[in-house]
């Protein structure tokens, strides 16, 4: 039994999270999260108040981070600003929390020697061309396009550092796009889903050949509890369950299994920079950890996920007319 801090457990990957961890452990919980535009105290209801609890606080604050970080065995690092678009419009909060707030964690573990582990992205890598038989791998160059992603890039590139300098005992995970509850409706999926419910037409960036490797948010949990277990200090592993699909098959069949014709969404402006693909090469996770997605088949989670945003309108309701209105001001 080990006691975990999670930071931005409030947000989508992070209170599944820490939902997977008291489900499948005897770990205990403390959640640091900013509660900002994008975390929600709703989504960590009814978690047990003996293993768990909820801290309101900025991983940017050092007298915070280094408390909280002394007080617990392992620090996994999920806060960060999150949405690509967001970036390109005000790339402010990004430097701050994703580089400033990991700096913070990292000195704090480094003080009190503490595990660490890192979460971070497949964007790092960059894009791929669609019809390159290639994945990304650990040792993909990083090549980052937007302000999301350099950010990120950076993050991962200051655990290395402090890695090789001070021997931060640190491992770090780069995961596709992952879908599932309690994910904010300014994403892809459940914007479109919440946009059928409402009655909008799903909106597509440009053509929608770009190509995402989705991938359940608890196959991705569950693999970072393997790494946290039994990864190799030091080291980066890729998250994947080769869930390659472009953007336009994936609208289609959202609407398909919501009983609405395949034709019934509008084309919207492109994203600047937008990246083409992505694709992750898992073998490493696999081979070395023995890790297996455990939801491999995307139009069953999907309908999974469509099932739970109609169950649980009252969660995404109070964000979807502020989301809605953000995304006009751009045409998307
Ligand atoms: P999210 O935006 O849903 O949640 C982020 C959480 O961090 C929110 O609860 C927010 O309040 C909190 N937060 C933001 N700034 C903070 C600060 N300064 N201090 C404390 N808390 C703060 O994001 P997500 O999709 O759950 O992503 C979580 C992590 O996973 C991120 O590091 C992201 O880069 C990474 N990741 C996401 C995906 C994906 O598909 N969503 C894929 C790979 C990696
Ligand atoms: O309305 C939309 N229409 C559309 O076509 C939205 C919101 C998005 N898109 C496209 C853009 C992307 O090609 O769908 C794809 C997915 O978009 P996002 O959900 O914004 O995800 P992405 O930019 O791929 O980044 C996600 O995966 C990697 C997460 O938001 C990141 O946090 C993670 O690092």
């Amino acid at each position: 039994m080990s006691s975990l801090l999670v930071t931005g457990g409030a947000g989508f990957i992070g209170c599944n999270f820490v939902r997977h961890v008291l489900d499948h452990t005897d770990h205990t919980v403390t959640v640091l999260d900013a509660l900002t535009y994008a975390g929600n105290e709703a989504s960590l209801a009814g978690l047990p108040a003996n293993r768990f609890r909820l801290v309101v606080g900025s991983v940017c604050d050092p007298s915070t981070v280094d408390e909280l970080v002394a007080d617990h065995d392992i620090t996994v690092h999920f806060a960060a600003e999150s949405h690509n678009d967001n970036s390109l419009n005000d790339p402010s909060p990004f430097i701050q929390t994703n580089l400033v707030g990991t700096f913070e964690l990292l000195q704090a573990v480094r003080k009190h020697d503490k595990r660490y582990h890192h979460i971070s992205t497949d964007e790092v890598y960059g894009d791929l061309e669609l019809d390159d038989p290639a994945k990304f791998t650990e040792n993909t160059p990083y090549n980052p396009s937007s302000p999301y992603s350099s950010t990120k890039a950076g993050s991962d590139l200051l655990v290395r550092a402090w890695v090789r300098s001070f021997g931060v005992r640190a491992t770090i995970s780069n995961c596709s796009n992952n879908y599932g509850p309690y994910q904010h409706v300014e994403k892809f999926i459940p914007r479109q889903i919440t946009n059928v419910i409402d009655g909008i037409r799903p909106k597509l960036y440009g053509a929608g050949l770009n190509v995402r490797d989705w991938i359940h948010v608890d196959d991705h949990n569950a693999a970072v509890l393997r790494i946290i277990d039994d990864g190799k200090l030091g080291e980066t592993y890729l998250i994947g369950a080769d869930g390659e699909e472009n953007n336009k098959s994936v609208i289609e069949l959202i609407l398909e299994l919501m009983g609405q014709p395949s034709d019934a969404y509008d084309h919207v402006n492109d994203r600047p920079g937008h990246d083409l693909r992505y694709a992750i090469d898992a073998t490493r996770l696999r081979t070395e950890l023995g890790w297996e997605p455990r939801f491999p088949d995307f139009r069953s989670g999907l309908a999974d996920t469509i099932d739970w945003y109609r169950a649980n309108e009252a969660w995404w309701r109070p964000m979807k007319a502020a989301t809605e209105a953000k995304y006009a001001k751009t045409g998307q």
